[in-house]
């Protein structure tokens, strides 16, 4: 790695992979260059890890971490609109080694920037300049560009896959959304949002609502997740069936997790010369 690390960020190892480890007065977080995956994030001010990360997460770089905050790009999920089935679901960059480009220490926090080693890939034949700009303070601070470095215009769909710890799914409620959204364990019909938002089985769904501002209550905590230059967010949890057939997922893994994640799953056009930037704060 070129960039020099700024005084308080260390390069350590998690399992097979180098994270990117960041202590400062507000928080500590952990960034594998893998994927450029953010696997960490605890404030200073609870000491409460915002993040959920599988213990049995495969960390050899041989498939992308469960857990932590997937970057899907330039799809989210198979929404690539072509015929290839073989083509991986969430894209091609959380499972490919980024390159840090900047680490700097400012006045209230640490801030990192991130490049994949390459954004082309089967499946999307734009010229993509993609980058990833995290900041570590008392809140985690996500920003992810996409910018069209070439002379025709091209689409993608995206997103920041969180994993969010919670104390029981069971005891579990989500805030802040309204409207519908689609099923993705039901065929893709369409629904209105619970409202209380409770959790007793797998949830698999695409809220088509621009909400910015969406909390995950769990018993006395909770955690605030804003987003920004979405067009959706998507609701996740795979339950215990699923958890079972899955090998980087402990059985009961799905009691502790919720995924709330800022996306764009309508294909979003992107003009030569222009950026679009998705951004999810957690507090
Ligand atoms: O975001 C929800 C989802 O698309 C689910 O359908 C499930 O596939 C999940 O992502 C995890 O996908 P992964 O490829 O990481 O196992």
């Amino acid at each position: 790695m070129q960039t020099v690390l700024s005084s308080s960020a260390r390069l350590q190892k998690l399992g097979q992979l180098d994270v990117i480890s960041v202590n400062n007065d507000q928080a500590t977080a952990q960034i594998a260059l893998f994927g450029a995956h953010i696997v960490s994030f605890v404030p200073k001010q609870d000491a409460r890890e915002r993040l959920w990360l599988s213990s049995d997460a495969i960390l050899d770089g041989s498939k992308a971490i469960r857990g932590g905050v997937p970057i899907c790009w330039p799809w989210f999920s198979d929404s690539h609109g072509k015929p290839d089935l073989s083509l991986p679901s969430h894209g091609y960059v959380r499972d490919q080694t980024w390159q840090l480009s900047e680490c700097v220490d400012t006045d209230d926090g640490t801030e990192l920037t991130l490049v994949p080693g390459t954004t082309k890939g089967r499946g999307f034949d734009g010229d993509a300049q993609l980058s990833i700009k995290i900041k570590v303070g008392a809140q985690l601070h996500i920003w992810l560009t996409t910018e069209n470095l070439g002379s025709t215009p091209f689409s993608i769909t995206c997103a920041l896959h969180t994993y969010f710890n919670v104390t029981d799914i069971n005891h579990t409620k989500l805030r802040g959304l309204s409207g519908s959204y689609k099923d993705k364990t039901l065929n893709w019909q369409q629904f209105t949002t619970p409202e209380p938002y409770t959790f007793h089985q797998e949830t698999d769904r695409i809220h088509l609502c621009r909400a910015n501002k969406v909390s995950i209550e769990d018993r006395q905590q909770g955690t605030l997740i804003e987003s920004a230059g979405h067009d959706s967010l998507v609701v996740w949890n795979p339950w215990s069936t699923l958890s079972q057939s899955m090998q980087d997922m402990q059985d009961d893994g799905y009691r502790y997790m919720l995924c709330v994640e800022t996306a764009v799953t309508d294909n979003k056009e992107i003009a030569p010369g222009q950026a679009h930037t998705l951004t999810q704060i957690i507090s």
